[in-house]
């Protein structure tokens, strides 16, 4: 027993957690090859797992990481220089005229660095301004030749370099991580025929239906004008106001006010390219496709009073948590999905396939899995990668192509649009992270910030002095999808666009009682924190629309009446093709069933059970838990019988909201102890109402007794031990795998 709890003391477990050095060291441009590269994904038929076994693959290799490290810069050992390449004496003291004399204007080295200082910000982006981002490659799983000539799906086994950046949309750039948002979603892949920007998000729907409508959403969610308030947030006047005004955002507002809206992990959610977008073949035949990221960890969130405390406890709680996983070597997976149907089978669904704030329910066309996405690879600076990088929708590749999404048309030109702004004029595309690895070739000249030195004296098509290049590739460059004549030139929309409410209700009747009741809460929360009545009554009102259930349920919270429903656009909405999608549900996918990256706490104080906490610990880690011993203070304590033990975290500085679940040993005097301590029961009645996996070892259960949780057989997540610890920890590993325990949720809640 000593030994290994004179193991845990000194953190011999962490190599296991964070991986080496050697691994977790980026100049190398090596990747960290997976403990397990298979996707665990279930829905595949057997043909199309065995579709899988990649041969052609290079474990680990990533072409875009050899071209970052030309630009790589590392000070090891090196001369303190200026901009110029000028050794500095001395970086203390700037040049004055006699010791206690005015500093000198002519104190070039002094004027750099403060000069250089002065500029070092950019502006941040007007949405999604915070976010975390990694590198990876995206592997084809078969050739999809027959649907699109797009170079990354040619080939099985075919590895395309990308970088993904996930990011809040409403919160500035040093706002939380734990906002109830959308996340974005936006993956660069750096193809063979040029970059490829799919700029998605976590929720397959939008807000509004047409681009003219943006900059009005978005000035309605950000914080108020006036007072700058509040900071990433939607419960707030403006933004309920403009949303209830526009009934096409109701669906939208049901997936975030869902507990999509705070995921537990940027590795634990969905992706979605969200419009139509089109797979166009090498014969210039044409199909409409959905994109969808599945995350092989499976859909996992928070519950809304976790995510306040952890918005508080740790505000980069999921840029922690992505950079953590990958350092470790696990790196997260998903699989993408496509839908793919033709106009024909659009013309007959009881919605537009052009309207952003509709999806495509599965059971209505199936997602088919085409490849994998790895992120394994943390970028080595911030600012450079994830601040620089540029993702616009206008970056599209031959073999796909836009629909007429009025939406999707706003977005092509917006982005581009924002990056001249944001990084300085027409030139980023010359940054190391938004080059492809493609070579360019155009009569693109000069502009702020040119990087690269185009030879001869030729800039212009046609020429001859140049012999006519660059020239034009002709068919195999990238040729547009001859759209057909739609009709006259006018302001409006498809008559199918002014339903509004039918995905609304198939996503609240597709939901779990538990996230049914979610929902109900934070619809009830955010609109408790509006100040004008009126704007309440008339989100209400929409609701009834969506679910009289609902709008009850939501209007008992506000101790308010049921107002009349809100008079609906067309009065015979069409038939839904379906009632309940059970793919909308959190719970449809469950993930692989591992634990590994799962962050569990072992509550120590002097006098613990020293071997129980080993016995636990071990079998955690071997498990690919990440354990921290929890104590009244972090450092050196004593176990039952003495033997050290030391607390890398403590109470204070690691609450319950940041561990998946929590283990008591037994121990008679840390037992008593912690029952003497309130940050303890606190922390232990957190961990009880958000739903975490809870083990009691000995004497542990009397500390659960202290904090008002008493045993109860029928909640899986709440092992009050009894039996050896080896034994005890097998069973929680099983109980944390599923996430969460909501069966114990009661309204209010009891403890
Ligand atoms: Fe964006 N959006 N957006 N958006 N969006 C931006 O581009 C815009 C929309 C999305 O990690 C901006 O570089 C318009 C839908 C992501 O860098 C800006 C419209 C979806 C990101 C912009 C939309 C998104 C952005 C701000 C309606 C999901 C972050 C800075 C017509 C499919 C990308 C920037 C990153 C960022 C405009 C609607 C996703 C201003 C005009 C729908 C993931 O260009």
């Amino acid at each position: 027993v000593g030994a290994t709890v004179g193991a845990i003391a000194h953190n011999a477990g962490k190599p296991e957690e964070y991986g080496d050095k050697a691994a977790r060291c980026p100049y190398t441009g090596a990747h960290v090859p997976l403990a397990d590269p298979s996707v665990g994904a279930s829905s595949l038929s057997e043909s199309e797992v065995s579709d899988k076994t990649v041969d052609a693959a290079q474990p680990g290799a990533n072409e875009a990481d050899g071209r970052l490290s030309r630009v790589r810069s590392d000070a090891t050992g090196q001369m303190l220089t200026t901009n110029q390449g000028v050794p500095v004496s001395d970086n203390q003291h700037s040049l004055k005229a006699g010791l206690r004399g005015p500093a000198l204007l002519k104190d070039f080295i002094l004027r750099e660095k403060i000069t250089h200082f002065d500029h070092e910000r950019i502006p941040e982006r007007i949405v999604h301004a915070r976010g975390s981002a990694a590198h990876g490659y995206f592997e084809c799983y078969k050739p999809l030749t027959d649907l699109t000539a797009a170079s990354l799906f040619a080939e099985k086994g075919k590895r395309t370099p990308v970088f993904v950046r996930f990011s809040t949309v409403a919160g500035e750039r040093g706002s939380k991580d734990t906002a109830r948002d959308v996340r974005g979603f936006a993956v660069k892949f750096y193809t063979d025929e040029g970059n490829w920007d799919l700029v998605g998000n976590n929720i397959p729907v939008f807000f509004i239906q047409d681009a003219m409508k943006f900059p009005d959403l978005v000035h309605a969610v950000k914080a108020e004008p006036h007072h700058g308030m509040p900071q990433a947030a939607s419960a707030h006047d403006t933004f309920w106001d403009f949303v209830s005004l526009m009934p096409e955002s109701t669906h939208m507002l049901m997936w975030v006010m869902s507990d999509r809206g705070i995921p537990r992990s940027y590795r634990m959610m969905q992706g979605f390219g969200v419009h139509t977008f089109r797979f166009v073949n090498a014969q210039g035949e044409s199909r409409l496709v959905k994109f969808h990221w599945n995350p092989v960890l499976g859909t996992h969130s928070q519950v809304w009073d976790e995510a306040v405390k952890v918005s508080g406890a740790d505000p980069d709680f999921h840029r922690r948590d992505l950079w953590e996983a990958i350092d470790g070597g696990n790196g997260p997976q998903w699989e993408l999905g496509v839908q793919v149907f033709t106009e024909e089978d659009a013309e007959r669904f009881s919605f537009d396939v052009l309207d952003a704030t509709k999806l495509v329910p599965e059971e209505l066309v199936p997602v088919v899995p085409i490849g994998r996405m790895v992120l394994d690879r943390n970028p080595d600076n911030f600012f450079a990668e994830t601040e620089q990088v540029a993702f616009c929708t206008a970056h599209i590749v031959p073999g796909l192509d836009f629909t007429n999404d009025p939406l999707l048309a706003g977005r092509i030109h917006s982005y581009v649009d924002t990056q001249i702004s944001r990084l300085g004029g027409p030139n980023f595309h010359e940054i190391p992270i938004n080059a492809p690895l493609a070579p360019v070739h155009n009569n693109q000249r000069d502009g702020m910030h040119r990087q690269a030195i185009h030879r001869g004296r030729v800039a212009y098509e046609p020429n001859s002095l140049a012999g006519g290049c660059p020239f034009q590739a002709g068919m195999a460059g990238f040729v547009s999808f001859p759209e057909p004549d739609t009709g006259d030139e006018l302001r409006g929309h498809p008559e199918k666009f002014a339903e509004h409410y039918n995905q609304a209700t198939l996503f609240f009747n597709s939901q779990t009682d538990w996230e049914q009741a979610h929902i109900i809460n934070a619809f009830a929360f955010e609109l408790s924190k509006l100040t004008v009545p009126a704007i309440r009554v008339r989100m209400v009102a929409s609701l009834r629309n969506v679910s009289d259930e609902l709008a009850q349920a939501v209007a008992d919270k506000l101790g308010m009446a049921l107002p009349e429903p809100l008079p609906r656009a067309i009065a015979q909405p069409p038939k839904a093709e379906v009632d309940v999608s059970p793919a909308l549900s959190l719970t449809a996918r469950p993930g692989d069933g591992g634990v590994a990256t799962r962050k569990v706490a072992i509550l120590v104080a002097e006098g613990v059970d020293g071997g129980a906490v080993s016995a636990v610990a071990d079998a955690l880690i071997k498990a690919g838990v990440v354990v921290r011993l929890v104590g009244q203070r972090i450092g050196p304590l004593h176990a039952e019988g003495g033997a050290a033990l030391d607390a890398d975290a403590s109470l204070d500085n690691h609450p319950s909201g940041v561990f998946d679940g929590a283990v008591v040993p037994g121990g008679e005097a840390a037992v008593t102890r912690l029952q003497a301590d309130g940050r303890a029961l606190e922390f232990l009645r957190d961990a009880f109402r958000h739903g975490k996996t809870l083990l009691a070892l000995g004497r542990g259960a009397q500390l659960f007794g202290s904090a008002g949780i008493a045993p109860n057989d029928a909640d899986g997540g709440l092992l009050m031990g009894g039996g050896a610890p080896a034994k005890s920890a097998a069973a929680f590993i099983e109980a944390l795998a599923k996430h969460r325990h909501p069966e114990r949720e009661t309204q209010p809640p009891a403890v």
